[in-house]
């Protein structure tokens, strides 16, 4: 496939279209179709903004005619890097209705992911709030800005700060005619967790992804009366979409924007709009449970706790029922596209005990060995899948692509499951060379390439270490090149690269030189177990 954005053959497109899993919705459409009929519903709360579907549907409009008078065209890429408040919804509908597509960085990425998001894409504009969670975002936009030719505005919501910065504010006027964008064009752009040198971009169609949106709201049983808190970061796929956000919007229920999931936050927010789902990666949700005990609030309008990104262990799935008194849904997906859920009804021992099923009847799930070959339910094996919802090949990524997905157009998922009888994935593990701390996933690839960078750095593997907490943490093994340089330096050194705080390594180990496989290969099994063991065996007492 040589397009930068790989899709569907075009038999399997035209059975997804007669078989009505493709509906021929865009984004900008969705919005007009609820803004329509549930025009006076309360579409988003955040902060001090309460916006009604016509109220967000009328902001969107205007916000398309001056991102167009800006000079953003149809196909255009925008690097979005917005937290949750309502601007994000105005931002990224307006981009679906002008046919530009956002690409979904997280507030916590810095310069270097974020010049290369906006380097690779050559994306016309980069979107910003002034500051974050004590972060300034301006300085880092100006920075990146400086150095790519292709990069024309750095939008702000709230003050611009900078001479050459544009505020948002400024740019709601009287709306324009749009463009006609089609619902088969790739609508937006994920990121991938990665497990390579650099992070992949996973391209979405408003066909696919709006009927991810459809299953999603069927299962989770989803309507007008949903209220769903987003306390996860909505950029990342899981609240944007598992139903997320955008589910709730297309069901023409309210969506609640929590600045942080902090319990104190969310708590009060679930207590004052009445919400009745929201989602958590693992640790977060066992930070819930701890904090119900000690705060007297009243989550009683809350019916379901969704939980996934990172495996849920057994022990704290079975506390959810009793300590916040909703039903758990296992979420199993990923921003490529597969979701699995258990079911609302499912017994408690599915919820607990597996990862859920497929949500389509179209979603095609293989689970094999080494040499691709089918093994047994029951047996663990690697994850392959495809379906009318799942990318065909990264953003131009001809050559990884040819090694990410099978001949016949399965993604490895890099995943290690286990399928039951009745269909169910239980994750066992992991092939790919990738880190997941609580849900953030690390690409071992990438640290490893900035350790490099470093004059004392020789050579360096990352692995994953058990956390009881985070379920997983990071540890850099570096061979120092003559001088050992102390761990907070190569730390701070990362820092100053301009990386997202949960990239840099949890632990730096020196060693002398690496174990290796039979073929020669540094043993990452080795590594993992050398740190398990370390950190599992008691200090030798010093007398
Ligand atoms: C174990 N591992 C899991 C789970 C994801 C819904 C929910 C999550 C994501 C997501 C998402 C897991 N147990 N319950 O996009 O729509 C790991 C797997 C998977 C990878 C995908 C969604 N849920 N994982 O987490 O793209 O390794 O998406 O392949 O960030 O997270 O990561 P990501």
């Amino acid at each position: 496939m040589s397009s930068i954005y790989p899709t569907w053959p075009e038999q399997l497109a035209e059975l997804y279209r007669e078989t009505g899993c493709w509906e021929g919705l865009t984004f900008g459409e969705m919005l007009r179709n609820r803004a329509a009929a549930h025009g006076d519903q309360v579409a988003i709360v955040g902060g001090a903004h309460r916006l009604t579907y016509q109220e967000l549907d009328r902001r969107v409009d205007r916000l398309a005619a001056g991102f167009s008078a800006l000079g953003i065209q149809p196909s255009d890429r925008v690097v979005v890097q917005l937290p949750n408040i309502s601007q994000f919804f105005d931002v990224i509908f307006a981009l679906f209705r002008l046919g530009a597509l956002p690409i979904f960085a997280l507030p916590l990425h810095r310069s270097s992911e974020i010049s290369y998001f906006c380097e690779f894409s050559e994306a016309a504009a980069y979107i910003i709030p002034d500051t974050h969670a004590g972060f300034d975002y301006r300085p880092m936009a100006s920075e990146v800005k400086s150095k790519l030719l292709t990069l024309q505005h750095v939008i702000v919501v709230g003050d611009a700060g900078f001479s050459g910065h544009v505020e948002l504010n400024g740019l709601y006027m009287e709306p324009i005619q749009l463009p006609d964008v089609k619902s088969s064009a790739v609508a937006f752009m994920q990121l991938s967790g990665g497990s390579t040198g650099l992070p992949k971009l996973i391209p979405r169609t408003h066909d696919d992804y709006m009927y991810s949106l459809k299953k999603s709201v069927e299962v989770c049983k989803l309507d007008s009366s949903s209220v769903y808190l987003a306390a996860l970061p909505v950029a990342h796929n899981f609240p944007l979409s598992s139903p997320g956000v955008l589910g709730t919007l297309y069901a023409g229920g309210t969506v609640v924007l929590s600045l942080t999931p902090s319990p104190d936050e969310a708590f009060a927010l679930i207590e004052q709009e009445k919400v009745t789902i929201t989602a958590l990666v693992p640790p977060l949700a066992i930070v819930w449970i701890e904090a119900i005990g000690t705060r007297s609030c009243n989550l009683s309008s809350l019916q379901v706790l969704q939980v996934g990104g990172a495996k849920f262990s057994a022990e704290a799935a079975r506390r959810v029922r009793t300590s916040l008194g909703c039903t758990l849904q296992q979420v199993f997906g990923m921003a490529e596209g597969l979701v699995n859920y258990t079911r609302l009804d499912d017994p408690e021992e599915v919820i607990i005990h597996t990862q859920g099923k497929p949500m389509s009847e179209w979603d095609e799930v293989r689970v094999v060995d080494d040499e691709d070959q089918p093994v047994p339910p029951g047996e663990a094996g690697h994850l392959l899948t495809r379906g009318p919802y799942t990318i065909r090949g990264y953003y131009k990524a001809e050559e990884h692509n040819a090694k990410a997905f099978t001949s016949d157009g399965f993604y490895r998922t890099g995943d290690i499951v286990m399928l039951t009888e009745s269909g169910y994935l239980v994750v066992e593990g992991r092939a790919k060379d990738q880190i997941n701390r609580g849900g953030d996933k690390v690409a071992a690839e990438e640290i490893e390439n900035h350790l490099l960078a470093h004059p004392d750095v020789h050579d360096a593997a990352v692995v994953s270490m058990p956390d009881d907490f985070l379920g997983e943490r990071t540890c850099a093994f570096i061979i120092a090149r003559g001088n050992q340089p102390r761990a907070a330096e190569i730390k701070s050194f990362l820092r100053e690269r301009g990386i997202a705080s949960y990239k840099i390594p949890d632990r730096i180990e020196f060693i002398d030189a690496f174990p290796t496989t039979s073929v020669g290969k540094v043993s990452k099994k080795a590594l993992r177990e050398m740190i398990a063991h370390k950190r599992s065996s008691p200090p030798i007492a010093v007398r």
